[in-house]
């Protein structure tokens, strides 16, 4: 699609954000409003003043994706009810990580020489296509090295991630490539928050995978291996499933199963803090596809990934 370049000229933003907004941007956001290939995706303004992708299907499904942290923070079905979850605690300050949708873990999952969980949800990503299929809303980010990321990961590469909003579904494909001239090795998560009902969630397909259970002690997960056809919550949670399977299905104790597929996300993290967190627990679980492992990419190379979320 035709990239203009133009000053920004978004009403909604004020004049104290527009330096952001030019920070934020691989393309003009003017012209993702106005361009009529683009329909249903519009960059508007967010919580704390942060520029924020609205993506409206024809079908009236709905979805919220942060520029800080190319974070989806809302997933809407046709009748306005929100699927994803973020945290009472979360802030929108352009400093912390945003705490709920679906946060992007990456080039670390977890504890490790970098900060908790990575640096990629904690800067801001940028747009650099918008499309309209069928009238699907499909809007890209683009997150690359820059001196934050290299302080602390002295790599170059691109992340690309597209997001495909459907009437009953929203899809993200993650393309992770080494622009760097030297190999370099990472691992990645989608930490997606899925709202919930405590009580009542449940999430098959996980019988028979391999575990590694943090609880008790995060330091040294246990090895065991999962019996249940269904997971529930009645405690603390924090296990990584190992090998999972290409579909997990989430119901989510409001009524809802959400099937949640993927390509390439060999593993699966759930979590629930339980009375780490007294004020939230019991609305929401964590179902993340995972990439816990080390993967390796010499330059040149990429590594794609897919999820893909459907109501049942
Ligand atoms: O994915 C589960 C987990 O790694 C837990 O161990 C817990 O720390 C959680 O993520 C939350 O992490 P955050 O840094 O977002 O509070």
């Amino acid at each position: 699609m035709a990239m203009v370049s133009m000053p920004f000229s978004l009403p909604t933003l004020t004049h104290a954000n527009l330096r952001r907004v030019n920070r934020y941007s691989g393309m003009a956001f003017a012209s993702v409003n106005t361009n009529s290939a683009s329909l249903g995706v519009k960059v508007t303004e967010g919580e704390g003043n942060l520029p924020k992708v609205v993506l409206t299907s024809a079908e009236g499904s709905e979805a919220e994706i942060y520029l800080f942290g190319g974070c989806i923070t809302s997933w809407k079905n046709t009748n306005g009810k929100d699927l994803l979850f973020v945290r009472p605690d979360a802030v929108f300050n352009n400093k912390k990580p945003i705490s709920g949708g679906i946060p992007h873990c990456f080039p670390q999952f977890g504890p490790g020489m970098l900060q908790q969980h990575g640096f990629a949800r904690n800067v801001d990503w940028s747009v650099i296509n918008s499309e309209n299929v069928e009238g699907n809303p499909i809007v890209t980010l683009e997150l690359k090295d820059g001196p934050y990321s290299r302080s602390m990961w002295d790599y170059s590469f691109q992340a690309s991630y597209k997001v495909t909003l459907k009437s009953k579904s929203i899809s993200t494909e993650l393309i992770i490539t080494n622009t760097d001239n030297k190999p370099f090795s990472f691992n990645t998560a989608l930490h997606t928050y899925f709202r919930a009902s405590i009580t009542g969630v449940s999430v098959g397909g996980l019988k028979g995978c391999k575990t590694l259970n943090k609880d008790p002690d995060p330091k040294n997960p246990v090895e065991e291996k999962e019996e249940r056809d269904f997971v529930t919550f009645p405690g603390f949670v924090d296990c990584i499933y190992l090998d999972a399977p290409e579909e997990l299905r989430l119901d989510n104790g409001l009524g809802d199963i959400i099937s949640i597929r993927n390509t390439n996300w060999p593993d699966a993290v759930l979590w629930n803090p339980h009375l780490q967190m007294e004020a939230c627990y019991r609305d929401f679980v964590c179902v993340e596809n995972a990439k816990i492992g080390n993967t390796q990419l010499e330059p040149r190379q990429s590594w794609t990934a897919s999820q893909h979320l459907s109501i049942e």
